[in-house]
């Protein structure tokens, strides 16, 4: 039997004799981490260094610091990625760009570097930037070259890289001609102007943007050109908005508001939306707006059902900053990368030798209201699943939890669909929590309202990463309002609170409103958990919160994984599926 029914918490405990429906598909889950030691060099002493946290299915390299994604592409059969790496160690510095290939997006092979500080124009550092594709498949890579350390966080301008060797697929070799910098900043804000994106074409011209600021105003530049080496400033900004802080890693792309198809960056016509997203420095997150290209005006400008700012609309309310995307022309959709940085410390990171990962990429499209974009872990993710279990028409009282057993866990894909028969016990919005900074709204409330305290509709849903006396756990759920006005909100919560023994991490609670009609009283969830991060969507993609999380205790095989209610409507579970993941080769 796969499955037990548990008493936590205290509560009265309930047995009720479920139809439980355990289904093994007999193939080799085979999904155990690394759990070899390694010898971390750590200042003059060998450290043991248990590598429990490593993911099995999460792009990240062997060794040392990475951070943001850069130019994901399609080439000639193969997926590129490039991202900013310390060669030299677990802490930021030394960017340079690295670079691996995929037939899949999931196993990844590493190659050799492909830019490097080397020239007057990079000196100091390769910093981010992206790739376009020109005519005749011709790529060309546009990125930020530092060529003084000062002022800080130093000097920058725009270069470009083209390929050596246009027939080679792997795209090995980059040359960066003498003729750069391409774009200098002509404006006084020289340490703040960095991350072009994909350039797009339209009335004769390619067009991109760059990131910047002017105090705490974001700026997307927008330079024009065209033959893709000399670029003149527009006069105007593509975008820009007050008191937002730095907008690095900015993202300009079209969607299409009919079906989930994506659209080449170029794209413009009827059915087109667009997208802009930028990383905000002040607060490391993402935001998105939805609007239009004006193309008259040569500026983007966004739906006023889009809240343009920190309390706008996020691709993932957790840890997750400086993403980008690219078309896929092979399976005609849009894919999302982003990086999640760790939540250890310094120390712990240098201890185990790396330090950040990317999370899953995943396809995004616009939602049908048109007001927000929904993503979904690409189907290629599919074929790692091992081992699987399952239940339907599953009862969950208040205070019952279910273990579920059977696969390996810590790295897992659990996807689960809950329903109730009455949205009456849903506990009432507390109107004071509206005094809280709108982008802070939910991360506060997921604070105050654990999975410990016990609720009407909700909490209910995952404890991922627990440990067998619940010493440690990381609870994935959903909890339902309503408001004065009748009206629910709904509100999911990644609460790495309780994840860890180890004091020292950063634990936070967060947690995005999931903007959901509750007409059929179903809410699902798919939460991707592997070891250190656990990557959850709720509905389809409409809200997605990616938690790094470190426990002491429930680590690899001694890793428990619940479903749980702690409201006092009782929740059934529709059906459950939950599978092992088979580890990725990457890197
Ligand atoms: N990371 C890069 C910058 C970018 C920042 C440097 C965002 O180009 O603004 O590693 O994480």
């Amino acid at each position: 039997m796969g499955v037990t029914i548990r008493f936590i918490w205290g509560f009265p405990l309930l047995i009720c004799l479920l139809p439980l429906l355990n289904n093994f598909d007999g193939r080799d889950g085979g999904a155990m981490a690394s759990h070899k030691l390694h010898f971390v060099e750590h200042t003059e002493n060998l450290v043991e260094v248990k590598q429990v946290y490593r993911t099995g299915y999460h792009f990240q390299p062997k060794k040392n610091w990475i951070n943001d994604p850069n130019a994901p592409m399609y080439y000639k059969g193969l997926y590129h990625l490039f991202y900013q790496y310390n060669p030299k160690g677990a802490v930021w510095g030394n960017i340079v760009w690295a670079h691996s290939v995929s037939t899949d997006l999931i196993n990844w092979i590493p190659l050799e570097h492909a830019i490097v500080p080397s020239k007057p124009f990079d000196k100091y550092g390769c910093w981010s930037g992206s790739a376009t594709i020109l005519p005749g498949n011709k790529p060309v890579i546009i990125y930020t070259g530092i060529v003084k350390q000062k002022p800080e966080p130093g000097y920058q301008v725009q270069n470009y890289a083209i390929p050596a060797n246009y027939s080679d697929p792997y795209l090995r070799k980059w040359i960066k001609p003498d003729n750069n910098p391409i774009i200098k900043p002509i404006h006084q804000n020289v340490s703040s102007f960095r991350d072009p994106t994909t350039a797009w074409f339209n009335k004769g011209h390619w067009k991109l943007v760059i990131g910047s600021k002017n105090n705490y105003r974001g700026i997307a530049y927008l330079y024009r050109s065209r033959d893709f080496i000399k670029w003149t400033k527009a006069k105007h900004p593509f975008h820009t908005k007050s008191d937002v802080g730095m907008w690095e890693c900015p993202d300009f792309f079209p969607v299409s508001s009919k079906g989930t198809n994506g659209l080449d960056t170029s794209a413009i016509g009827g059915d087109v939306k667009y997208v802009f997203k930028a990383s905000l420095d002040m607060t490391r997150f993402d935001y998105y707006t939805i609007g239009t290209y004006d193309l008259v005006k040569d500026k983007y400008i966004p739906d006023n059902t889009s809240v343009d700012g920190w309390a706008g609309l996020r691709y993932d309310y957790g840890n997750f900053y400086a993403s980008k995307t690219f078309f896929d022309p092979i399976k005609k959709r849009r894919i999302l990368t982003g990086w999640a940085n760790e939540s250890s410390t310094t120390s712990e990171d240098i201890a185990k030798g790396w330090a950040g990962i990317h999370l899953i990429p995943r396809k995004v499209w616009l939602d049908p209201s048109g007001n927000k974009l929904l993503q979904w872990p690409v189907v290629e993710l599919d074929k790692l699943r091992g081992q699987k279990i399952q239940l339907s028409y599953t009862k969950l009282n208040k205070g019952d939890t279910i273990e579920i057993k059977g696969i390996v866990v810590a790295q897992a894909d659990v996807d689960v669909t809950f329903t109730f028969s009455s949205l009456e016990k849903a506990e009432l919005y507390d109107e004071k929590w509206d005094k809280f900074p709108p982008e802070n709204l939910a991360k506060s409330i997921c604070g105050i309202k654990g999975a410990t305290v016990q609720g009407g509709l909700g909490p209910f849903g995952l404890l991922t990463l627990a440990s067998s006396k619940l010493e440690e756990y990381t609870p994935v759920f959903f909890r339902i309002f309503k408001t004065v006005q009748n009206k629910h909100r709904v509100l999911l919560c990644s609460d790495a609170t309780p994840s860890s023994l180890n004091q020292n991490e950063y634990k936070p609670s967060f947690g995005g409103f999931v903007d959901v009609d509750l007409a059929e009283k179903k809410l699902s969830l798919r939460s991707l958990i592997d070891h250190s991060v656990v990557e959850s969507f709720a509905e389809g993609g409409k809200t997605v919160i990616s938690s790094r999380i470190y426990p002491t205790l429930a680590v690899g095989e001694h890793a428990h994984l619940h479903v749980f209610n702690n409201g006092s409507e009782i929740i059934t579970i529709v059906r459950l599926n939950a599978w092992s993941m088979n580890t990725a080769h990457i890197n």
